[in-house]
């Protein structure tokens, strides 16, 4: 890899490398691309570190994987002396975390807030990617790296007198930082994915009266939180090596779980009611691997589909709610697995309505609130819990071109196809750290997040060493690449269901199923093809014609 000082005379700064977003993706690979003396820096939206952490602060935003494996690996010191108080820990406690390792770092003085990155085009007589900022500063970088997180475009759905509301609106994804109080208030919750689940509880304690509007009801887990005690943490911090390397080499979601080794259909009814019981009782995602088979057989996912509508209607006293709550038409563990904290008991309250939209589809938002078929709700506030452009809606909305003027919108056109899910023809030295193609929201994320930065980091040296300034996939890399994620997938039920995993949320968006389902496979594949002298891409050197024609400009 050669330095690229000279490269672009007219930029206002000149880097090896750009990092777009400074969330736990983009923090860890400052760290690792300074640690090799690379002049690196990042660029952020938000006014300070945290990505989906910062931005998600809506009231009972916390994450769904247990606290102690969902935390950086890479600085054992750090996992030593950091104390999580609680299984799944709170978006506070999580950003509180991760500004303490922007400052053990001293990772702030490489990261530009406030500023978000407009566009990033390559130059290939020079080799060397301008990346413009929305302030209008241009920087010049060899390698550009996209750490922009897979839940942070946030979709507000197109629905007919949107802005005609007059009360307040908010997206979960981009809550106040100053909090909101719905005291006294008439609320409307758009939307029970996660977000919704975890938000209607908490609005649920405030409002004078909640709405709930549901279009697709969801399954979901009781996560059964509780304070973490002493021994477990000492458990986990005394074998913190052996327990990370299992969860990154062994585990099918780069999460340790209690993984059952019998099918759902080879135990009686007992056996397999009793199974359910326990792990319902226990808590978390945990009870999507009560067997082995739950994604893979209609008949064996069935019975957890009738196992959780069961609880649902033992929970809910007014049986037509509880009904409307009942997911029927797609397969348990399809869509992401929600964790609440009594969500369905919510509904038990006179204060909070549900409002099947299935029964009563939104016509229209009016000045004073909602119009269904059944007539107008007024309210106050209306939450908008309705979901992101997952996965690549933050890639696209920079106006990224490669080789010839070609932009990656238009080469995504058909759906995004991207080499293990990094890298992607026409646009060399530019990366995706958890893009399309890669285990991303199908795993603990921050496991996905060390890979990919790890590899990164091996083929950064490796260009290094060699002298190689540019690498690139290959089309036939990347197309071999999308097949197999594809068949991957096909071999399981998760293709059954409309999902952001494919794009079905965002009208419009081609429907390509994205994440590499299996953290451990995918892991020992992208080390087979690094060991393979990096097989699907080509390394060369533009360096010197680059360099020279920069010289001349
Ligand atoms: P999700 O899981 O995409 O959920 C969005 C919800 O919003 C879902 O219930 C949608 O119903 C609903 N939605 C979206 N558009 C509309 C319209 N137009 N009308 C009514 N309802 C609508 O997003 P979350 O933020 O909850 O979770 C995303 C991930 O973040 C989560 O999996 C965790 O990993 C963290 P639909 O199902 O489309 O019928």
């Amino acid at each position: 890899m050669a330095p690229t000082q000279q490269a672009n005379p007219t930029a206002d700064r000149v880097l090896d490398v750009v990092i777009v977003g400074a969330g736990f993706a983009g923090l860890y690979m400052l760290h690792r691309a300074r640690k090799m003396g690379l002049a690196a820096h990042v660029y952020e939206a938000g006014s300070d570190v945290g990505g989906t952490w910062y931005w998600n602060r809506y009231p009972g935003a916390r994450c769904d994987v247990d606290s102690l494996q969902y935390s950086y690996s890479w600085d054992p010191e750090l996992e030593q002396e950091w104390e999580w108080t609680e299984r799944f820990a709170t978006q506070p406690e999580i950003l509180a975390y991760i500004n303490h390792v922007a400052d053990r770092h001293d990772l702030r003085r490489d990261i530009t807030f406030g500023t978000r990155i407009a566009s990033a085009h390559y130059d290939e007589g020079r080799n060397i990617w301008t990346v413009t900022t929305d302030g209008g500063e241009t920087v010049a970088a060899q390698f550009v790296m996209l750490a922009t997180g897979c839940l942070s475009a946030a979709q507000v759905p197109d629905i007919p007198g949107r802005d005609d509301f007059a009360g307040a609106t908010y997206h979960t994804g981009e809550w106040p930082h100053e909090g909101v109080d719905f005291t006294g208030k008439r609320v409307a919750v758009i939307g029970t994915g996660s977000s919704g689940i975890q938000v209607i509880p908490e609005i649920a304690k405030q409002a004078k009266h909640l709405a709930v509007y549901q279009r697709t009801p969801n399954y979901s887990i009781p996560a059964r939180n509780r304070p973490l005690d002493q021994d477990e943490i000492r458990r986990w911090k005394e074998n913190a090596a052996e327990l990370r390397r299992k969860a990154r080499e062994e585990t099918p979601a780069g999460t340790i779980y209690d993984f059952a080794t019998k099918s759902a259909l080879e135990v009686d009814e007992d056996e397999r009611e009793r199974t359910y019981h326990e792990r319902w009782e226990k808590g978390g995602a945990n009870f999507s691997y009560s067997f082995n088979d739950l994604i893979l057989d209609e008949a064996a996912n069935r019975t957890a589909a009738d196992f959780v509508r069961d609880r649902i209607r033992d929970i809910v006293k007014d049986p037509e709610t509880a009904e409307s709550l009942c997911p029927t038409d797609y397969p348990i563990f399809t869509k992401r697995i929600c964790v609440d904290d009594h969500y369905f008991e919510v509904f038990n309250r006179d204060s909070v309505e549900l409002v099947d939209l299935r029964k009563h589809p939104i016509e229209r938002i009016e000045k004073d609130g909602i119009r269904t078929a059944d007539g107008l709700r007024t309210f106050d506030a209306i939450v908008y819990a309705t979901g992101f452009d997952a996965i690549t809606g933050a890639i696209t909305a920079i106006d990224i071109r490669g080789r010839d003027g070609l932009t990656l919108k238009d080469k995504w056109r058909e759906g995004p196809k991207a080499y293990l899910g990094l890298a992607t023809e026409g646009f060399p030295n530019l990366f995706m750290i958890t893009g399309p193609g890669s285990p991303s929201v199908l795993s603990n994320v921050i496991v996905s997040i060390e890979q990919h930065v790890d590899w990164l980091t091996r083929l950064l040296s490796h260009m290094r060493e060699t002298g190689e300034d540019r690498v690139e996939a290959t089309r036939q890399a990347e197309e071999n690449w999308a097949d197999r994620v594809r068949n991957i997938a096909e071999k399981t039920l998760l293709p059954k269901a409309a999902t952001w995993y494919m794009g079905a949320n965002i009208p419009g968006k081609p429907r390509v199923f994205m994440p590499f389902m299996g953290v451990h496979s995918y892991r020992r594949i992208c080390n087979e093809i690094a060991a393979d002298g990096y097989r699907g891409f080509v390394l060369d050197r533009a360096g010197d014609a680059g360099r020279q024609a920069a010289r001349s400009a």
